[in-house]
């Protein structure tokens, strides 16, 4: 049945069929599909939506299109997501999609998972200045931050922000560990900059987050 259903949501988002795909959704839920397969497979659509806006198939309106149907999955299956991911790991996480990138539903998924691991998530939203970053960070003393860009543009404001906040003797003296996503993401990106760990699945990213606190607390 998985299959099934993770066929009909790759060709419902590419093809941007929003009743067929919440239809399918809910069916999946109701009967006990594996919520994030249903993202994996939601994910998978949106890559191929993306390569119909590269190829000239689709304009910015099916971008759009794609991310409204998506978020609307979210509101889906975010209370099956949840109590599948429970757990309690404890730790602090500041997140933000960052300057010049408006790009937001995976970062919304990486929140959700850690929220429901037990994290503390501070989520500044999206085109967030390198800055803002540093501020919050300052008063908030996150454990980690997570930074989220989709674009090729978002690298640079990325490899700043990670500047500014290495540059700010408190943060610095605190070392706090910096994790960059999003699916466009790679090792030449992070090192690129200068990020500790990169990520491009948000189930991964927890994982790494609980690997990280486990090693602070020890
Ligand atoms: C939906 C979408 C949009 C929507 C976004 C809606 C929203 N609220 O987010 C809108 C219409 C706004 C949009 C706009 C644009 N977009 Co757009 N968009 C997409 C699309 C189709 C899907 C993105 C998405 O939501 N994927 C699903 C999520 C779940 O995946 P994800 O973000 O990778 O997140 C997962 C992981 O990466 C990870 N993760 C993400 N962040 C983080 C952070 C941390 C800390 C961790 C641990 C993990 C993690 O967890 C998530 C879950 O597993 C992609 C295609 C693609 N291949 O991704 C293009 C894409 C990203 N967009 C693109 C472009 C070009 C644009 C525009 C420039 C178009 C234009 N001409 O205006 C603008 C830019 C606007 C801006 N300034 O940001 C290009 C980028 C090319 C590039 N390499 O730079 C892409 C790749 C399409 C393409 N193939 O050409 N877009």
């Amino acid at each position: 049945m998985q299959d099934a259903l993770t066929a009909a949501l790759r060709g419902g988002i590419a093809d941007l069929d929003e009743e067929g795909v919440l239809a399918t959704v809910r069916a999946g839920i109701s009967a006990g599909g594996d919520p994030a397969a249903v993202i994996a497979a939601c994910e998978e659509g949106m890559r191929l939506v993306g390569e119909q806006y590269q190829g000239g198939d689709y304009y910015l309106s099916g971008l759009i299109m794609a991310g409204e149907i998506f978020r609307e999955v979210l509101e889906i299956v975010q209370p099956a997501l949840e109590a599948t991911l429970a757990g309690n790991a404890s730790g602090r996480v500041l997140l933000g999609t960052v300057k010049g990138d408006i790009h937001d539903i995976g970062k919304a998924i990486v929140q959700i998972a850690l929220r429901a691991n037990g994290f503390a998530v501070e989520d500044l939203g999206v085109d967030v200045p390198p800055e803002v970053f540093v501020a919050k960070a300052l008063v908030w003393r996150p454990d980690i931050i997570g930074l989220s860009g989709l674009l090729t543009t978002a690298y640079e404001p990325m490899r700043e922000t990670i500047r500014l906040l290495r540059a700010q003797p408190d943060l610095a003296a605190a070392s706090i560990p910096i994790i960059v996503g999003g699916g466009t993401l790679n090792e030449q990106v992070r090192a690129f900059v200068g990020a500790d760990y990169w990520c491009n699945d948000a189930l991964e990213g927890v994982r790494l987050c609980q690997h990280i606190i486990g090693n602070l607390r020890s």
